[in-house]
């Protein structure tokens, strides 16, 4: 075996470690944090007195860390909650932790939230996992390999027209940012078939993966709310992208199918989507 194929055969078995790895520990904190919900939820807020963090956010992620680092002790981590981070610098893999997406869904007893756990080699991620436990849906995917839903491949949509496209969106925290968002949606909502609100970006982003959203958008998101399933809807033939060919970020984030993309990035610029 050639020193170039071994490393092209080591890539492909570290990022097949990276994948079990992620989906092991996705699964126990999902399953965790869906069998263990205490009925007082501790309550502490971060950025607004509406950005909550319960006691089993701390929890979850905790158990991830342990979980992935008893494996691979060297690697970095970021969490949403601070509760495993480690410094990157100098090490080529970290992993990028939201242990519950629609922490507020979770708070209210919805079934709309999930563990979303990213694996990102060399600055690029290349491992994605979203698991949905109230619906036991496991969403995964490996870059240039493909997404799947609980093992089966998926594809976005073949949704065309922008008049015709069911758009999912969420809010921030800051009520004013949250009135700048809804005058966007104002905007927008006589242009597509309808918009959908569900709380749980990386959800929204696998449902767009899967065909139950054609496009979705959000100003304000973390990278940990769609680092994962940011990975899964563009492996599902997705567009994942901020405005103007930037990368998705926390100043804009708008994904949808490839024929969709167009017209509804041009109608969010137009209304300034990525302003407060
Ligand atoms: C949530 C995002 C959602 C957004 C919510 C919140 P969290 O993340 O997934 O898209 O609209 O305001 O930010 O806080 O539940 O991890």
């Amino acid at each position: 075996m050639t020193e170039r194929s071994r490393r092209i055969e080591g890539s492909e078995t570290e990022t097949a470690q990276l994948l079990e790895l992620g989906v092991a520990a996705a699964c126990e904190a999902g399953q965790f944090l869906l069998a263990s919900r205490p009925a007082d939820l501790v309550i502490a807020t971060k950025s607004t007195p509406t950005d909550v963090v319960t006691q089993m956010d701390t929890a979850a992620e905790r158990l991830i860390a342990a979980r992935i680092h008893a494996v691979r002790p060297d690697d970095a981590m970021l969490g949403e909650e601070g509760q495993s981070a480690s410094a990157s610098a100098g090490r080529r893999v970290r992993w990028i932790v939201d242990p519950i997406d629609g922490t507020v869904n979770y708070l209210y007893a919805l079934p709309q939230w999930a563990v979303s756990i990213a694996a990102e080699v060399d600055g690029v991620v290349q491992v994605g996992v979203v698991f949905d436990a109230s619906k036991d849906e496991l969403f995964t995917a490996v870059r240039d390999q493909g997404a799947w839903r609980n093992g089966q491949p998926i594809l976005v949509s073949a949704c065309t027209e922008l008049s015709q496209a069911l758009v999912g969106t969420g809010f921030g925290y800051d009520a004013a940012r949250r009135a700048r968002q809804a005058e966007v949606v104002a905007g927008a909502i006589a242009f597509v078939r309808d918009i959908r609100r569900m709380g749980a970006a990386s959800l929204d982003l696998c449902a767009l993966a899967c065909g139950r959203l054609d496009a979705y958008f959000e100003r304000g998101l973390n990278l940990w709310d769609h680092a994962a399933a940011g990975l899964i809807a563009e492996e599902a033939g997705a567009r994942v992208e901020g405005l103007d060919g930037s990368p998705p970020s926390g100043d804009f984030l708008v994904a949808a199918t490839p024929a969709v993309f167009g017209p509804l990035h041009d109608l969010l610029a137009q209304l300034g989507a990525d302003r407060d």
